[in-house]
């Protein structure tokens, strides 16, 4: 395996090999076998494209040959922030292809993040889109230029500017070297990550593979599966679960759609007859809402997945009263291991777990503070470990020592209890992160930002409730001087790069912080406090 990677240890990856979980099959070889089985089917469709599998192939095929030329080679990391389009796909072929590993960074990342995956993977490349959501790549690119001595190409879907256009790569006439194995890593995906800095998540060809592949299988997906993508497509969840790379491992369409209002969403459906969409929780009442009023025909809709958040009780009702639809609850991870509710389970299951493993080698544990097993039915920290969850995160000896027992099961920092049948439900979390709606913010790193001003003596970032989002984040923040105001913070936040979406949603000053029993900021504390200031106000 790819260096500073854990593997699995011998005698696990002997079962998974066994019992067919890992079948030595490469993302390179499904796409030539799907193409070789019905190349002419359409694959992928977005905003400016319509591609059959060959189409995708090719263009797969043309990129890998423009990436070789530049000198790209197998296990050189390439940071891909692209919004939802059918190039997303066709980059990553092309780099699977190639044995390179693609880095999947979120839109929303800027030049704090990206720096860091950047200098963190050594990437060679970083692979943007000229423009998107109002926000200019390229500038973001430049920035990222100065602070990553490994990087050496700026690659753009679109007007280049001084970078190299995608469409403009250099021919390779001759022979690419062999494709990678599948026990090799093949990309890195992030962690939504508790520590100070995000951490990177190793994945085989073997281990994605067999997630892909059982999941396309629970949520019934075939060839005429037509999926939706408006979560980004670099997320575990759209990615895999089953997400684009199921659907074309089934055989299907994968529509990806880069405007995720429901207007946009729910014309896609309409139009391309889409048959499974993927939300995060927050889209859900907003979708309901805007099919109530534009009444479009979602006929062919037949699943919504509903994950990466907790989903209330009463929303997930909606979907299935006012859709008509069948309502998935996914509970995943980027670590590995992903949890449905099945198809066909009751409506009492669907509505109010969030579903069990994929795998009957998943193993999961159910235990207290001291790593001993709680009794059944009670809630406790979720440890698990099986043929598609890491046993270590990329470069972090420190951090894995932490994030994983001796005996390899990944603390998942998720606190959840089993139902006599089997499901899980998460009920709450241990580790120190925001759940924005979906999208992850670690404490700690934001916390490390906010200290590197020079007004801010200390600091301690909590959740906080919110009626959209589930949950927001909120900074107390302890000054030196009365006079720098929020705002200020703000700005400094942003200046420095921080994704917005890490920016803190409210900021209250302090003159302490409350503590725990043994003198630590007492989080528990903070977060009772300001959800009692919102329910004041
Ligand atoms: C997915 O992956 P990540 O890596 O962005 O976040 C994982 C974390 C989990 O540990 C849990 O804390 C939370 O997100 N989470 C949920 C949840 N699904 C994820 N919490 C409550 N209810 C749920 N249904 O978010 C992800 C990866 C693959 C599939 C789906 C989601």
């Amino acid at each position: 395996m790819l260096a500073h990677c854990t593997p699995w240890p011998a005698p696990f990856a002997a079962r998974y090999r066994r019992l067919g979980y890992w079948r030595g099959e490469t993302f390179t070889d499904v796409l030539d076998e799907r193409v070789r089985r019905h190349g002419e089917r359409l694959a992928v469709v977005s905003e400016n494209r319509r591609w059959t599998y060959r189409d995708l192939a090719m263009e797969a095929d043309r990129l890998a040959r423009g990436f070789h030329a530049l000198g790209i080679r197998r296990n050189d990391a390439v940071v891909v922030q692209l919004p939802n389009c059918a190039e997303f796909l066709a980059v990553l072929f092309a780099l699977f292809r190639l044995g390179a590993l693609p880095v999947f960074a979120l839109p929303p990342h800027r030049q704090f993040e990206i720096g860091h995956f950047c200098r963190h993977a050594e990437a060679v490349a970083y692979v943007v889109a000229d423009r998107h959501a109002g926000f200019d790549y390229r500038v973001l690119a430049r920035g990222v230029m100065g602070q990553a001595p490994s990087l050496r190409h700026v690659l753009v879907l679109g007007e280049a500017g001084e970078f190299l256009a995608l469409d403009r790569l250099p021919p390779w006439p001759g022979e690419l070297p062999p494709p990678p194995a599948a026990d090799e890593v093949a990309f890195f995906q992030l962690s939504g990550g508790s520590t100070g800095t995000p951490k990177l998540i190793p994945r085989t060809h073997d281990d994605y593979l067999y997630s892909i592949r059982a999941s396309a299988e629970i949520c019934g997906l075939d060839g005429d599966s037509v999926f939706l993508c408006v979560i980004p497509a670099g997320h575990n969840f759209a990615m895999s679960s089953p997400g684009s790379i199921g659907t074309l491992y089934a055989g299907g369409t994968v529509v990806l759609c880069a405007d995720p209002s429901p207007d946009a969403a729910l014309a896609w459906i309409e139009r391309e007859r889409v048959t499974i969409a993927a939300l995060v929780p927050p889209l859900v009442p907003v979708w309901l809402d805007a099919a109530a009023r534009l009444r479009p025909d979602l006929s062919s809709l037949k699943v919504l997945q509903v994950g990466g958040a907790r989903f209330d009780g009463e929303t997930a009702r909606r979907v299935v009263n006012e859709l008509g639809v069948t309502l998935q609850q996914v509970f995943g991870m980027a670590e590995g291991l992903v949890n449905y509710t099945r198809l066909d389970d009751p409506l009492d299951v669907v509505l109010h777990t969030q579903g069990r493993p994929i795998s009957p080698d998943d193993e999961v544990l159910v235990v207290d503070d001291d790593d001993r097993p709680v009794a059944e039915g009670e809630t406790g920290h979720l440890l698990t470990r099986g043929p598609y969850t890491i046993r270590g995160y990329y470069r972090a000896p420190e951090h894995n020592a932490r994030a994983f027992t001796p005996d390899g099961f990944y603390r998942t920092g998720d606190l959840v209890r089993r139902t006599p049948e089997g499901n899980l439900v998460v009920e709450g979390r241990a580790k120190d992160q925001i759940n924005r709606g979906g999208e992850k913010i670690a404490a700690e790193e934001v916390e490390h930002q906010l200290l590197a001003h020079a007004e801010v003596v200390d600091c301690a970032v909590v959740a906080m409730p919110d009626a959209y989002l589930g949950e927001k984040s909120c900074a107390f923040v302890i000054r030196r001087h009365e006079g720098v105001r929020a705002p200020d913070l703000v700005r400094f936040l942003r200046e420095r790069g921080l994704a917005t979406y890490k920016i803190p949603d409210r900021i209250e000053f302090v003159d302490r912080f409350p503590e725990t029993g043994v003198g630590k900021i007492s989080k528990k504390q903070l977060r009772l406090d300001i959800e009692a200031r919102l329910a004041a106000a």
